[in-house]
């Protein structure tokens, strides 16, 4: 049987890969020494693409892959993928939206209450003895209550102003028009938004048009002591002037899961005490990846049937 040949920019896990292998001829890319040989060898028969929302697809790769006809991605952001040249070329890009919607925005609650109750300093608090030789530990901030400002409310600032909701919260947002769904109040900007909130939270989406979207003004109008939290793309931050923030107390704490330059991120951050980090990690449950994968996979097979795509980015 003939098996289209798939190029696979970074690792997947086990679970997906062994069912692509049984109808598809990989190529690893991430697993080759020297990836020009590789591209040499492989590229002429690559009749489509499995990537990673981190890693993407550009347009030099693409341009030397004359029988491509896909693009799937395993992620909901194809920021990184040069969706302009898949246009001009007539080659789709699938992703995974909906099914890591409500694990992204856990993970935005996990890193607020991590960072606001200081949950890393109250576990190492009681490993290191400290509490039954210095008694209780400092105070912490409550987060039940606050007012919220999401700048995005997609599918992910939704989820997260459900949590919200939940937690007695005042929610407004920012975005580029105002959503008549909703009742929470509406900012043109991050800038209008921040200085009338105590946490702000990232889920705008990635890609040129919200490239540095949370800029200067924007963390210089939050109040002394704000919350940050970004669970999107770093790219959506000025990242100097959110370190400058932070430098400068405006920012009191952040939760973050995503920067510019992953995972070669800018030590800087590693070196508050009052930030929280996490590795990209925002949609990495076993249940989300599983159904990613099978998103992503489920794309991949319709394309090859000849069938409609499950999930295309138009
Ligand atoms: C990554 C993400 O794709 O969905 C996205 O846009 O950034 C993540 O879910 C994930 O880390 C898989 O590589």
């Amino acid at each position: 049987m003939d098996k289209p040949e798939l190029l696979v920019m970074g690792v997947l896990p086990d679970w997906d890969l062994a069912p692509l292998a049984e109808r598809y001829t990989l190529r690893l890319l991430y697993e080759a020494p020297d990836e020009a040989a590789f591209l040499a060898e492989h590229a002429p028969g690559i009749r489509a693409i499995v990537t990673k929302g981190e890693i993407g697809a550009s347009a030099a790769l693409m341009e030397r892959l004359p029988k491509l006809g896909l693009v799937a991605c395993y992620g909901v952001g194809i920021d990184a993928i040069d969706k302009g040249w898949c246009a001009a070329h007539g080659i789709p890009v699938t992703n995974t939206p909906d099914v890591l919607t409500e694990d992204v925005a856990d993970m935005a609650f996990a890193l607020l209450l991590g960072v606001a109750r200081e949950i890393p300093g109250s576990d190492a608090w009681v490993r290191d003895g400290r509490w039954a030789q210095e008694g209780s530990m400092p105070l912490t901030t409550r987060v039940w209550g606050k007012r919220i400002g999401i700048v995005g409310l997609g599918r992910i600032g939704r989820a997260v102003a459900r949590r919200a909701e939940g937690f007695g919260m005042r929610i407004s947002y920012s975005g580029r028009t105002p959503k008549d769904d909703v009742p929470y109040a509406w900012h043109p900007t991050p800038a209008a938004l921040a200085p009338t909130v105590d946490i702000l939270i990232c889920c705008a989406m990635g890609g040129p048009t919200t490239q540095g979207l949370i800029d200067r003004a924007a963390f210089e109008a939050l109040r002394p002591g704000s919350i940050f939290i970004n669970v999107s793309r770093g790219s959506c931050c000025d990242e100097a002037a959110l370190l400058d923030a932070i430098r400068a107390g405006r920012i009191g704490m952040a939760g973050l899961d995503v920067f510019w330059n992953e995972p070669a991120i800018d030590p800087a951050f590693a070196g508050f005490p009052n930030v929280l980090l996490a590795p990209h990690a925002a949609s990495g449950t076993v249940e989300t990846r599983k159904a990613m994968g099978q998103l992503m996979r489920d794309n991949v097979a319709a394309h090859f049937a000849g069938q409609p795509l499950l999930t295309e980015v138009k």
